[in-house]
């Protein structure tokens, strides 16, 4: 299969909302990434930016494939490498990507994927300490290919990661019609730290809304789609504006999804447990009420008399 087969493939799979991500317009202008090769099975590629050139090779193994990674930085020689177990033999992007602003290097990624229907992106990220010594970071398994982006937000020459809050796929709606809010984090010292709640954090869950209205504009069945509603709601919550995007909420979900979040009428099971004839869904309401609350996106505001 050729390269922009399998991306086609890949593509397919991907959430409206990520689409809306590639759209972004200032991403071009602030893009993080120093260097970028696209790596093949077995065979390699070599990268060079800003102090760091390195030649990184890929080994197919029984179960997936193993990258090794050497060459120089302003510290002197390194060598590392990486196994990915369970993950499909797809091309994908090695890059060089300045991330961390406080060690003397930038950084590396590279990526493999599960292969399936609609999964999963692996990304791992490596970053020199102070010592000169490489610390791996796998970030958690992410639902579709295109992600993470790196984009820097808040123009201080480092990127920060964008993904995705996985938890609203399909929670209340299909998965191609789920919508989920923006995760944004950095990487300091090979740890990965949320800054979606931060000024620069909001800064782009701002614009992800703009786009989301833009694209609401253009399809108003969204308005009444509960997929599209609960990140909406997510985002205005966040950012303060939660108590009327409540109210429009209440007056436009869709009554007769059968998306949606189950519990048993018998309260002594759980509805897992349950004979799916006792399965009854919760109102799309409280089960967002529920899951905004759990994940942090809740504004006090929503409930308070006018
Ligand atoms: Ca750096």
């Amino acid at each position: 299969m050729n390269s922009s087969v399998w991306h086609l493939i890949r593509g397919l799979s991907i959430a409206i909302t990520i689409l809306l991500l590639a759209d972004h317009p200032e991403a071009a202008n602030n893009d993080p990434v120093l260097a970028r090769e696209e790596l093949s099975p077995d065979s390699s590629v070599t990268l060079t930016a800003k102090g760091l050139s390195f030649k990184a090779k890929r080994k197919e193994t029984k179960d997936g494939w193993s990258i090794s990674i050497s060459g120089k930085s302003t510290n002197g020689p390194f060598a590392f490498s990486h196994r990915f177990r369970g993950v499909a033999d797809y091309p994908d992007d090695v890059v060089i990507v300045e991330l961390d602003p406080k060690n003397s290097s930038p950084e590396i990624m590279f990526r493999a994927y599960t292969g399936g229907a609609h999964c999963c992106s692996l990304p791992v990220f490596a970053s020199e300490d102070e010592a000169g010594i490489w610390k791996i970071s796998p970030y958690p398994m992410i639902d579709g290919d295109l992600l993470p982006f790196l984009e820097d937000i808040d123009g201080d020459g480092a990127g920060e990661i964008i993904t995705i809050d996985q938890t609203f796929l399909y929670a209340f709606d299909s998965y191609a019609g789920s919508y989920s809010p923006m995760r944004v984090e950095q990487l300091r010292n090979g740890r990965f730290k949320d800054i979606t709640r931060s000024k620069t954090g909001r800064t782009r869950l701002k614009a992800q809304l703009d786009e989301m209205e833009v694209d609401a504009d253009n399809n108003p069945d969204l308005w009444r789609s509960n997929g599209y509603l609960s990140a909406w709601v997510a985002l205005k919550s966040l950012l303060g504006e939660g108590k009327s995007a409540w109210k429009k909420m209440l007056l436009l979900y869709d009554r007769n999804s059968d998306f949606g979040t189950y519990e048993c009428a018998d309260k002594t099971l759980k509805a897992f447990d349950c004979p799916s004839e006792k399965l009854v869904m919760i109102p799309f309401p409280d089960a967002l009420e529920a899951h905004l609350k759990t994940m942090r996106y809740w504004d006090k505001g929503i409930k308070k008399p006018d």
